[in-house]
């Protein structure tokens, strides 16, 4: 029922979707990784916004389980106690055996339950435990790979939780659990060669060595089918993580990855062609009127523009007001995230700037965490955590006021212990948590005292994104633009890139540029992503709102709510090949999403032959008044299959 409801609120434009329901007060669904309430990358985003849909799909019925860090635990989980008694009766187990496992709610959105295992208090096992994988399945960890050892404690106390608890349900409700990337691949090989009664899926998020050969400036794509794979992971010192995650793969039930140019590198990394694409999602909030998300973009950018004023204090010889803002984030890996040829396309675009006597400015931010020589961090806490709580503090006085004046308006007092809901609790409840710790010194984060905002608010207040990336299974950072309506420059080695290529049928007409580093050399890449950038730099800022708009209304295309449906549909697969005589499903049913593809703008002109982007264009050269706009007005006329006034930008 929850499904259905929460799909409705999504476009029309998207297909629906008619797989059964399962049951869920039959089942209970387990989700491990090494990222739940640990952030390392991206898989932490996956789970973390993934969240919300599970909990209301499953209510009580789900669980993540993943590593115990005191200090994670402290600040992010508010300990309970497990709702569901056989869940306890596992735990008592294994602590009654000296292992700790803690449990309790996860203070993000959804509040999902978390049993979370430390691994410290179980490393005395670890040479049994070393002795067992050799026994079962012929993999040997070496001593000094930590990483790969903590995988082995965590799934062996999950193996081990997981045989307690199937003995105390009997055959009812059936289990199913998922395992995410080769850190949780232990807990899968083992449940499964201890044959312990559950449906299992194992998803990988990027395979080791494709990240690894792509890193070293390999021609990786035009060469998959002529590595000698156990050779490169041995050369590389990685053989033994390599077998477990090829294992896990082999023996989960279903496999799969977050898109299809992963899932082709997984046939040829890992010998197993995925089940299903589980491409990734985000929680997208959508704002009641359409233009808070431009008003969001234009108080941003005013921030950012006090950081430029004092940046360039003293150098400040240009027009902030024609100052356009681009910026790259990721992981610090320079070639596989793209910022070799971000780099050489911004010289190239800076000579076109010149020679065309453009009056436009480019500053261009790098968000990659690297090692820095910071100021003085602690003498900045008291007025960075102040400033935190006030953040909060107000942010819920705000919803406060408003539910008090709705209700007094309607001539009620309001029932005062019930107007605040679980949401505000727990942000209070983590700001609380948040100054009981040491401070970290982050790049982008509200507290920072150079530039003072948060990941999100830096990226609405920026015109572009540019994520031209070698190396990137999905790659959330353009989604993450699209869904605050951001335009931004991806590429065709990237998942998402080959996402939007699939399932939109015009995406530069929304403001998603599509890198080609498949099929095109270094230097024609260069050159594509330096036009990019310059017709982009000749629109006016009404073709850039319009854009704008534009962006935002993929959002829904990038939603859990329709994106979920992977998820759901390979659990349902898992379980009916873990249970056959229970569970029935149509191998061969193809989803409904299949062959889909997002229409084009109708007021974008149908031949894109005069442009290299289709970017909407005013009849007047150039159009830089701030002058009120109707921000709904390009919307309404794409629902009325009305022609636009504007033509198309062709670059010179
Ligand atoms: C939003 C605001 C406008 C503002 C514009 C700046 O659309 O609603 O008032 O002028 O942002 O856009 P720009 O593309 O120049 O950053
Ligand atoms: C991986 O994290 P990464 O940045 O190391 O997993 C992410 C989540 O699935 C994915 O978005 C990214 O492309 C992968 O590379």
């Amino acid at each position: 029922l929850s499904r259905s409801l929460s799909m409705t609120s999504l476009t029309g434009v998207l297909p629906a979707w008619e797989e059964d329901e399962l049951p869920v007060e039959d089942l209970l669904l387990f989700e491990v990784s090494w990222e739940v309430t640990n952030k390392v990358g991206g898989i932490y985003t996956v789970i973390q916004t993934k969240a919300k849909i599970t909990v209301d799909e499953w209510g009580d019925n789900y669980y993540m389980m993943g590593p115990y860090f005191e200090h994670n635990f402290k600040t992010q989980v508010e300990s309970c106690e497990p709702p569901n008694p056989a869940i306890r009766k596992a735990m008592d187990a294994l602590i009654h055996n000296g292992c700790q496992v803690h449990f309790g709610r996860w203070l993000i959105e959804g509040s999902p339950y978390v049993i979370l295992f430390d691994i410290g208090s179980a490393a005395w096992n670890l040479d049994r435990w070393k002795g067992d994988l050799w026994d079962t399945c012929n993999i040997g960890l070496p001593f000094h790979d930590r990483e790969a050892n903590d995988s082995l404690i965590l799934g062996s106390l999950i193996a081990w939780f997981f045989k307690e608890l199937t003995d105390h349900l009997g055959d009812k409700p059936n289990v199913i659990s998922h395992f995410h990337e080769w850190q949780a691949g232990p807990g899968l090989i083992l449940s499964r060669s201890r044959k312990i009664p559950m449906a299992t899926v194992f998803t990988t998020h990027a395979t080791l060595l494709g990240r690894y050969l792509c890193a070293g400036n390999t021609d990786f794509y035009n060469n998959l089918d002529k590595f000698n794979i156990d050779k490169e992971a041995g050369e590389r010192q990685i053989y033994h993580r390599y077998c477990l995650e090829r294992a896990a793969v082999h023996c989960a039930h279903v496999f799969t990855t977050v898109s299809q140019i992963t899932a082709v590198e997984a046939n040829h990394m890992l010998h197993r062609k995925p089940d299903v694409v589980t491409p990734n999602g985000l929680n997208v909030k959508k704002f009641s009127a359409m233009h808070e998300f431009q008003n969001l973009h234009s108080t941003n950018k005013a921030q950012i523009q006090e950081f430029i004023r004092g940046h360039f204090y003293g150098h400040l010889d240009f027009n902030l007001d024609k100052t356009l803002i681009f910026f790259i984030a990721g992981r610090y890996e320079f070639s596989n995230k793209g910022a070799d040829i971000f780099l050489e396309s911004l010289s190239r675009l800076n000579y076109l700037l010149r020679v065309h006597r453009n009056d436009v400015t480019v500053v261009v931010f790098f968000i990659m965490p690297a090692k820095t020589n910071n100021f003085n961090v602690e003498s900045l806490k008291g007025q960075a955590v102040r400033k935190q709580l006030w953040d909060t503090a107000h942010a819920v006085k705000e919803k406060f006021g408003k539910k008090l004046y709705d209700a007094l308006l309607k001539g009620q007092i309001p029932d005062l212990n019930n107007i605040l809901d679980r949401d505000d609790f727990t942000i209070m409840k983590r700001a609380i948590y948040a100054t009981q710790v040491v401070f970290h010194p982050e790049f982008l984060s509200s507290t920072s005292p150079l530039l003072p905002m948060d990941y999100e608010d830096f990226v609405r207040g920026c015109n572009l994104g540019v994520f031209p990336s070698y190396y990137e299974p999905w790659g959330y950072t353009p989604g993450e633009c699209t869904v605050m309506g951001i335009p931004s420059v991806t590429t065709n080695l990237s998942g998402f890139g080959c996402f939007m290529e699939e399932h939109v049928s015009d995406p530069a007409a929304y403001g998603i540029y599509i890198v080609d580093r498949r099929f095109r050399s270094a230097e024609e890449s260069c050159n594509q992503l330096t036009q990019f950038m310059f017709s982009f730099c000749q629109q006016s800022r009404r073709q850039r709102i319009i854009q704008r708009n534009r962006t935002e209304r993929l959002s829904d295309l990038l939603d859990w709510r329709y994106l979920g449906r992977f998820y759901i549909h390979a659990r349902h697969l898992a379980l009916s090949r873990a249970f056959p005589d229970k569970f029935k499903m149509d191998p061969m049913a193809p989803l409904k999403t299949e062959g889909f593809r997002y229409p084009r703008p109708y007021s974008v002109p149908p031949s894109p032959s005069a442009s290299i982007h289709s970017t909407p264009h005013h009849s007047d050269v150039e159009d830089d008044d701030d002058e009120p706009y109707d921000e709904d007005e390009e919307a309404e006329r794409d629902r009325m299959n009305i022609k636009s006034p504007f033509v198309l930008n062709a670059v010179p």
